[in-house]
């Protein structure tokens, strides 16, 4: 078996799940998805799937995120998601930067040369630029795509970073504790593809608020 879990939080994915479980079937990953026990459909539209499903303690994104790392058992594990907008033959590359260049965290980006995304819009590429260029000024964060959190991780490090946010602030939770912690970071150059069907849960302008909020308690209480 594979040193590295897929962690795939969902959410109302009955569309697009199953065919992102189609294309992983030739990888050699174990696969966890987070959901809340109420959300039948995507329960029922991946039950003959090689995958394990673990049920959130209570909601959000963040909510299902904490829960992925906890039950994480192997080395290396990446946050993946359900929609079908990243592509895993970026995973190889990520992988190697932990196991041979010995970082602790890849953070993937759309905003590196020869990357981009099918899916952002005017307000998501604006939001990620401001909340990328307030990591770097206020947090000395070197990574190119705060929000993007398509990330790969060493498990023992993640599970050392005492997480506590539910929703959509998890985005910027992560690599502001993990700078912090001192631990080993890079990013890795992606594209992100567009989803392949169902809906958008991210509000540009109530996350927004909610992860703005989150990066200034993150900075006044160390
Ligand atoms: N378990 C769980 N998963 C969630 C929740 N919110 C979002 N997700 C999942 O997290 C991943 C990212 O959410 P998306 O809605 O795709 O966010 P996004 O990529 O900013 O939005 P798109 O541009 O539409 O793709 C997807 O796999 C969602 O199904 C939640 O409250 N609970
Ligand atoms: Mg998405």
């Amino acid at each position: 078996m594979s040193n590295l879990t897929l962690i795939i939080p969902a959410k109302n994915e009955k569309e697009s799940l199953p065919k992102v479980l189609d294309e992983l079937a030739k990888f050699n990953f174990k696969k966890n998805i987070i959901l809340e026990a109420s959300d039948k459909l995507t329960i029922e539209a991946i039950k003959t799937y090689d995958c394990e499903i673990i049920y959130q303690d209570s909601k959000g994104y963040g909510d299902a995120l904490k829960k992925g790392i906890e039950t994480v058992q192997t080395e290396f594990f990446c946050i993946f998601n359900a929609d079908g907008s990243f592509d895993p033959r970026e995973l190889d590359v990520m992988i190697k930067k932990l196991e041979d260049d010995k970082y602790d965290f890849v953070f993937a980006s759309r905003y590196e040369k020869n990357c981009g995304s099918e899916d952002d819009t005017f307000i998501t590429l604006v939001g990620n630029y401001i909340f990328t260029f307030l990591g770097k000024t206020f947090f000395k964060l070197e990574i190119t795509d705060i929000l993007y959190t398509f990330v790969m991780a060493r498990t023992s490090c993640a599970k050392n970073l005492e997480l506590t946010s539910q929703d959509f602030s998890f985005c910027v939770e992560l690599p502001i504790k993990a700078k912090r912690t001192g631990y080993k970071i890079c990013t890795s150059k992606s594209f992100e593809r567009s989803r392949i069907a169902g809906k958008k849960k991210v509000n540009a302008f109530r996350d927004g608020l909610k992860i703005l909020l989150s990066m200034i308690k993150l900075f006044f209480r160390h």
